[in-house]
């Protein structure tokens, strides 16, 4: 072990003193298109990624946060992404459209309850690294380079929500995927998409009934305030994906690929942290600046949900085809042994 220990410490020693020689970055200017607004946990991840980057380049590379809004809508990121406009982008629930595969993450009841193993999972090198996954984004000109939980997604709407049938024919809006979309048909809702930025008025007018979001989120563009009822299911975590332009991800040198790494492996603990954080002090802030109704599932209510939400696996694997169900078979199997190794410990 003491061995096993210095070696290490030599090996660590070598590389950052490598790192030093190697440390002459060039000079330069990454764009991160982001999903969110200020204050959200994709700012929290994408501003701390900035500092890393400038800390460990020694001020060579600067990262230019765009929150929502300033390039236009979801779907613009991504495009922007793809042209290489940008360097870097969140994708989630929109990116559908262009990577078919990230509906793997609107899947519903197919991860753990546990946030922390689901992020551990999500980020080990057996799924981000395997060849499907990172094949289903470089076909489309773009790069994954972590995947971001950010917390529980939790539904809104004016009625109680405890059955299917309380769902029946909700205009519950999804984002654009069509996973999402037959996975609340499943339930029973009539699901509607809206753009984000269009979201609140789109509920306060009637024209969607309710709503999906992590807590932060409700919080942060004021859905709660045109909602009666919060209802917390824990049937999928809200995932984003980190990713850049392919052309420029091919194009960097190993030194910025290597700090690279290192942020997002720095983040992967941060980002976790971070979430619960906001998503745990939003809601006191709802709960203070509102008298919504806030319901939690039982295991048979949830049992009800999961039991209608399983024959949409199938759908995904119609949808993406062998690769997609190697995606799925791997991610389950992965959440199972990360499961029964907790239970051994
Ligand atoms: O619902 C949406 O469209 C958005 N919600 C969040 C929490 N992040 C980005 C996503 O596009």
């Amino acid at each position: 072990m003491l061995w096993r220990n210095s070696f290490c410490a030599a090996v660590a020693l070598g590389l950052a003193t490598a790192g030093t020689q190697a440390a002459a970055f060039e000079s330069q200017t990454w764009r991160f298109g982001l999903e969110e607004i200020e204050g959200s946990v994709q700012y929290e991840y994408a501003a701390k990624f900035a500092e890393l980057m400038d800390e460990k380049s020694d001020g060579a590379i600067t990262v230019e946060l765009y929150p929502y809004g300033q390039l236009g809508g979801l779907t613009d990121i991504y495009d922007a992404a793809q042209s290489g406009a940008i360097q870097l982008a969140f994708g989630s629930g929109f990116l559908g459209g262009t990577v078919p595969e990230s509906q793997i993450f609107s899947l519903n009841f197919v991860l753990s309850d546990d946030e922390w193993l689901n992020t551990q999972v999500l980020n080990s090198d057996d799924f981000l690294m395997d060849d499907d996954f990172q094949a289903s984004f470089r076909d489309r000109d773009l790069h994954p380079i972590a995947v971001v939980p950010e917390g529980w997604q939790v539904w809104t709407a004016n009625q109680e929500i405890r059955t299917p049938d309380d769902m029946s024919g909700l205009a519950i809006r999804t984002m654009d995927n069509r996973l999402l979309r037959e996975t609340y048909q499943a339930y029973g809702a009539d699901p509607v998409t809206v753009e984000y930025g269009e979201l609140y008025s789109a509920l306060q007018l009637g024209q969607a009934e309710g709503n999906i979001q992590p807590v932060f989120a409700h919080e942060e563009m004021a859905f709660y305030e045109v909602q009666d009822y919060m209802i917390f299911a824990n049937h999928a975590q809200f995932i984003a994906t980190f990713m850049g332009n392919r052309d420029w991800w091919d194009g960097l040198s190993d030194e910025e690929r290597e700090i690279i790494h290192e942020a997002r492996e720095e983040l992967v603990e941060y980002i976790h942290d971070k979430q619960q954080e906001l998503n745990t002090d939003r809601l006191e802030t709802i709960k203070e600046n509102s008298d919504i109704e806030i319901i939690e599932l039982s295991q048979d209510e949830r049992d009800a949900f999961a039991e209608l939400a399983h024959p949409v696996r199938q759908t995904f694997v119609d949808m993406t085809g062998e690769r997609g169900e190697r995606m799925l078979d791997k991610l389950l199997n992965l959440v199972q042994e990360a499961q029964l190794e907790e239970e051994d410990e």
